[in-house]
């Protein structure tokens, strides 16, 4: 079984979410998520509007989601990827090149992102939208 893995906060799920998510699957049979604690997002200067239960539940519904664990802290990739004998790591290619020191143990797939859709501009049009 080919196991895939990817991160992240995934908050107020959109399409550019659901496409990431639907390619990682596509890359194999299993598909791992990690999702950012609220406390790892203090760190990543992210506040998140659901908090990390909640993104939990919201990924675990999701077709294409096999397994959510929790991301805790920068430095846990490479226990991860070895703990649940993972064959290739995918993040969107805002990230590319920075997890490359994975390549030692996965293959790394940094995918193109979804254009035009993301989390702060969802909430961005909305105080638009609510300030008239
Ligand atoms: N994404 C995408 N297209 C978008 C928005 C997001 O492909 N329009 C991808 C991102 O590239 C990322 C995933 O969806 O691979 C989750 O995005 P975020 O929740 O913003 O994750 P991030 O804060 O980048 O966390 O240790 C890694 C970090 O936890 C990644």
């Amino acid at each position: 079984m080919k196991k895939v893995l990817t991160y992240g906060t995934f908050d107020l799920l959109h399409n550019g979410h659901i496409n990431l998510l639907r390619r990682a699957k596509e890359l194999g049979d299993h598909l791992t998520v990690a999702v950012s604690t609220d406390e790892f997002n203090a760190l990543k200067d992210k506040k998140a509007y659901h908090n990390y239960e909640n993104r939990k539940v919201i990924l675990e519904s999701i077709r294409y989601v096999d397994k959510v664990i929790p991301e805790n802290h920068w430095d846990q990739k490479i226990q991860d990827v070895i703990d649940n004998d993972i064959d290739v790591f995918v993040m969107g290619d805002d990230w590319e090149g920075k997890f490359d020191f994975l390549k030692e143990y996965t293959e790394v797939v940094y995918l193109p992102r979804t254009v035009g859709i993301s989390t702060s501009k969802i909430k961005n049009d909305l105080l638009l939208v609510n300030n008239g």
